[in-house]
């Protein structure tokens, strides 16, 4: 036996067991869980407080509210104080359907995005 030989073993089955073993980490999209105005409701005209209410942890310099009024204008409302699951903002309703469009980054890295429809009445008048 006086033959040596060497054989460079090729790394290829270990790469291929590797990209196998890629898994993420289940974390949630931000869901809207609550909301104010409540989805199809009918509010009164004037000042309105919005908050709207998420069931995940949300980056909200990177989030954004946007209100669509009944004359079709869409407004990026400026944001309340910064909360850890939550948007705030204010606005100034008049009579009509109005949408309320939510953007937001959650930690998973994840945007989701939806719409709130509600309207602006008058109370309704008792009956005579
Ligand atoms: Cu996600």
């Amino acid at each position: 036996m006086s033959c040596v030989v060497r054989i460079m073993s090729p790394l290829v089955l270990a790469v291929l067991l590797l990209s196998a073993a890629v898994s993420r980490p289940a974390m949630a999209h931000a869901i809207l869980v609550r909301s104010t105005p409540v989805e199809g409701a009918t509010v009164a005209p004037g000042a309105m407080d919005i908050l709207l209410t998420f069931n995940s942890r949300i980056d909200s310099s990177r989030s954004r509210l946007t209100l669509t009024g009944p004359d079709g204008t869409a407004t990026v409302l400026p944001l309340g104080a910064p909360a850890v699951d939550q948007l705030n903002g204010h606005a100034s309703l008049t009579q009509g359907a109005w949408v309320l469009r939510w953007q937001v980054l959650a930690v998973d890295g994840h945007i989701t995005r939806g719409d709130v429809r509600f309207k602006v009445g008058l109370p309704t008048a008792e009956a005579p």
